[in-house]
């Protein structure tokens, strides 16, 4: 019921926002007002937010909106009363009025007409034994089927729970709408693991750490929100593609969460979500038996403290039963564990699993441990090698309700990195593998870049584990060493943006995750073409295009911000999203590149490096000590080698950093070109956000290019070949024109602006400005100009005077400095020079904001 209503509370939301409704009421008369009305609900539809992400269900087209409504009934039923049955129905009788533009009528029990059933098979055994449908149907799979009795035909959903009837619910509506609907139907799918689960990193003020898409839709002011709407609808997004478990808040966990007053706030959040099939999980801190319990100790071996955590599980069993269980960061990043005792992560682990274990739940013990106040200096230390040295040894020391929590690499979620090698390392410990949705390193909201080719490289990676084939997935899904639990976890940070994550086409990565944890044997291409199609519909020319920029995105990203195994050459001990070459080293957080005047690259070799690669299983080891046979994409990561090294492709190591951090420029900017091509295409809204998304990006990605390759090209000393790096036709330092008000400021680091210079408006408006020397003609020119958080500086640039172009920079970006993450740039095309005219830009600050710019730079117009 609460699953119809809040279906209905959708489309009534999308009335009213709908331009054409008052119209509607004027001109019609009442008879007819309320198909009118209907008609326009449908319309209104159009109107897109992004909000409804891949569930739009916008009406299908052509011959197969024929073939739907031929093979579709008229009536639905829905056997049971399990609330995911209930939102089953639902979203079916919401989806095919959407894509059909008709309702399916809801019965109460099968219907002699030709019908959409809806049950667990225990309950199509009891309501139509003479079908009998029987199957080995394992735990949130489902079965779609065709059913002829007595010459009327029967769609069923059925499953072996009323999750897995929802799923199939939601794979017949993805079928219809990517018009691979076919009747009669026989399809079983089947979850590859237990475990497909999200994270939220959100803490209880509302805040979300590494959350790119506004404020948590969960809590606020240390409580959980009174309106969660929000959340219902995530639970919908979250069931559409198969997840079935969700950590509500930051693994960096508030102790006040298991307080007696936030329990049930938790059971509300819940409720919510219940009907999506998605039960709930919380972060603990593994110091709350002292902090909050009162107890004098945490020690995990400590009799006080086990009862502690097993009347606390007790506690919230009684007010969640399906609660999922725990998620722990323990002795990792300034959090408190077993360490200060002197035990071990097996000891931690084990107690608060005990606890968990009379009521089913799990607990989800993250591999993230490392030491981050490592020595720099001695070449010996390695960070990657920390998850495989901190759990390797405890193998077959954790219950079997604990399940080890690896992220996809063994540092951080950098844009490449190898498979961790404790996939390997753990055989008789349960595992899953931590995959990040959310952009941290990756471009944040503001850079495309779709993850699932990064994933899978890393999922089908083969460890050769035991010898035998063992890719990451089978691994961590637990069928390699037959383990009771296993899965997929996804650190995802939704937030109340009004299209989730802050970017259109990031929506890409949450869809796919869930694909992939479903079904990891998809492919790229498979995944993005079905996301593509549902979120932007099924024009030939925008789905091609939005794939192409999808699939090859990742890639592109990689181009300008770290190839080879370097790492996200991101500010590292900062915000994580501009470059900063250096950021990384002469710190103890051991992100280290090693990167000096004669070489480059962690040397992590068994015969002279840290070791690393000796915790490979020895396939894995031996084609990776070699230079011969190691991988270019890896060889930065795995060893340190000199600039003038060849790679395999025939090039050197400094000429294919020159030339990767070029081409992914060129390549981010044709998107931006390719995406305009879709201008009546794409609805108005999403296509203009989309294109200022790319734009951005565009110019961000020149910040990269400029920035890496200026740093190597002074630390190496070694020319590009192609003469790019340092020479900049048409470019003009602001520092060496006339100012007015401007004063010149030095940027640290120097490569995060052009020349190492920015000018700053020290009065309440400044200009600076050059005299215009080339051939007359059309150009663009482009303003490179600081965008901090702290302010809303305003722009004009002049030419002979006359003003051709105005802007604001009010993007708030993560910075308040003059550095990469502000640096942004604005385009200005059409522009007619002559030689002698004055091109000015003035500049008024506001805030800490001074209006500050780096260059302009004047190119041809078609350049
Ligand atoms: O990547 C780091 C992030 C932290 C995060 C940590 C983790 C939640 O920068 O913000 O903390 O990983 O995964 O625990």
């Amino acid at each position: 019921m609460r699953a119809i209503r809040n279906a209905e509370r959708r489309l009534v939301g999308h009335a009213l926002a709908c331009p054409f409704q008052k119209e509607s009421r004027g001109y019609f008369p009442v008879a007819i007002k309320s198909i009118v009305t209907a008609a326009f609900v449908i319309a209104c539809l159009h109107a897109e937010t992004g909000y409804d992400a891949w569930l739009r269900y916008r009406p299908i087209e052509g011959a197969a909106m024929a073939r739907v409504r031929a093979a579709l009934p008229a009536a639905i039923v829905a056997l049971g009363d399990a609330e995911p049955e209930v939102a089953a129905r639902g979203e079916l009788i919401q989806g095919l009025r959407g894509m059909t533009g008709r309702t399916v009528r809801a019965e109460a029990r099968i219907p002699r007409e030709s019908a959409i059933v809806l049950g667990t098979l225990d309950e199509l055994s009891r309501a139509a034994p003479q079908w009998n449908l029987h199957a080995q149907i394992s735990e949130d799979a489902y079965w779609l089927n065709t059913v002829m009795d007595q010459g009327t035909r029967y769609i069923v959903v059925t499953a072996s729970n009323p999750r897995g009837v929802l799923y199939g619910a939601f794979a017949l509506l993805r079928k219809i709408a990517t018009a691979e609907f076919a009747n009669p139907i026989d399809e079983r799918s089947t979850p590859y693991a237990p475990i497909r689960w999200v994270n939220q990193w959100d803490n209880l003020d509302g805040s979300i750490e590494r959350g790119y898409g506004g404020r948590s839709i969960f809590w606020e002011n240390q409580h959980a929100r009174a309106d969660l709407a929000r959340v219902a609808d995530y639970g919908r997004l979250l069931a559409s593609v198969g997840i079935n478990g969700c950590a509500i808040n930051n693994v960096n966990a508030n102790p006040r969460l298991l307080a007696p007053e936030t329990i049930p706030e938790i059971a509300r959040i819940a409720a919510v979500f219940r009907p999506w099939g998605v039960r709930v999980a919380i972060a603990v801190d593994f110091s709350s038996p002292k902090v909050l319990g009162g107890l004098g100790t945490f020690d995990p071996l400590d009799a006080g403290v086990a009862a502690w955590w097993k009347r606390k599980a007790d506690e919230l069993y009684r007010a969640i039963p399906n609660l999922a269980g725990f998620v722990l960061k323990a002795d990792s990043e300034g959090r408190a564990g077993p360490s200060t005792y002197g035990r071990t992560h097996a000891d931690a682990a084990n107690v608060v699993a005990r606890a968990l274990a009379p009521h089913g739940g799990l607990l989800l013990y993250r591999g993230f441990v490392y030491d981050h106040h490592m020595d720099w200096r001695n070449p010996k230390n390695d960070r990657a090698r920390a998850a495989y040295d901190n759990f390797h040894n405890l193998d077959g020391q954790f219950d079997s309700n604990v399940v080890i929590q690896i992220k996809n690499g063994p540092i951080d979620f950098q844009v490449r990195e190898p498979a961790s090698p404790l996939f390997a390392g753990l055989e008789k410990t349960n595992q899953a593998v931590e995959l990040q949705i959310t952009q941290e390193y990756v471009g944040q909201a503001r850079h495309t870049v779709f993850l699932v080719p990064m994933w899978k490289e890393t999922l089908d990676f083969d460890l050769h584990a035991g010898g035998a084939a063992t890719p990451v997935k089978a691994l961590a899904a637990g069928k390699t060493f037959h383990r009771p639990a296993g899965g997929f976890v996804g650190v995802a940070n939704v937030g109340l943006d009004e299209n989730w994550f802050g970017n259109h086409l990031s929506q890409a990565n949450l869809y796919g995750f869930g694909r992939l944890a479903w079904n990891p044997d998809l492919s790229s291409r498979r995944i993005v073409e079905e996301w593509t199609r549902l979120t932007f519909g099924d024009n030939p020319k925008v789905d091609e295009t939005v794939e192409s920029i999808q699939l090859g995105s990742w890639r592109t990203y990689e181009n300008y911000t770290g190839p080879l195994g370097l790492q996200t050459l991101t500010d590292i001990t900062g915000n994580h999203y501009g470059v900063n070459v250096e950021a990384s080293e002469r710190n103890g957080w051991g992100q280290w590149h090693r990167a000096d005047e004669k070489g480059v690259g962690m040397d992590r070799s068994t015969a002279a490096g840290t070791g690393y690669i000796g915790q490979y299983p020895p396939v894995v080891a031996r084609a990776w000590e070699s230079l011969a046979t190691c991988p270019d994409d890896l060889l930065l990561f795995l060893h340190h080698v000199p600039y003038t090294y060849k790679l395999h492709n025939g090039k050197t190591v400094i000429q294919y950093l020159y030339d990767s951090h070029y081409q992914g420029a060129e390549e981010v900017a044709q998107y931006a070109q390719k995406w305009k091509t879709l201008a009546g295409l794409v609805d108005e809204r999403r296509c203009r956000e989309v294109l200022a998304q790319l734009e951005y990006q565009a110019g961000q990605a020149v910040v990269w290019r400029d920035a890496v390759t200026e740093w190597f090209h002074r630390a190496s000393g070694i020319a590009d070949a192609l003469g790019r790096v340092g020479h900049y036709p048409g470019r003009f330092e602001a520092e060496a024109m006339r100012l007015d008000g401007y004063r010149v400021r030095d940027v640290v680091p120097a490569e995060d602006a052009s020349g190492g210079k920015a000018v700053a408006c020290a009065a309440a408006e400044c200009s600076a400005s050059l005299k215009y020397d080339g051939a007359a003609g059309w150009y663009t020119v482009r303003v490179q100009y600081f965008d901090q958080r702290d302010g809303v500086s305003h722009y004009r640039l002049r030419v002979a005077g006359q003003v051709i172009d105005e802007w604001e920079a009010a993007l708030s970006l993560p910075t308040a400095k003059l550095d990469s993450t502000s640096s942004t740039r604005r385009v200005i095309r059409g522009v007619a020079l002559r030689p002698g005219d004055e091109i000015r830009i003035e500049g008024r600050p506001d805030g800490g904001e001074p209006a500050a710019l780096d260059y302009i730079e004047i190119a041809p117009e078609n350049e």
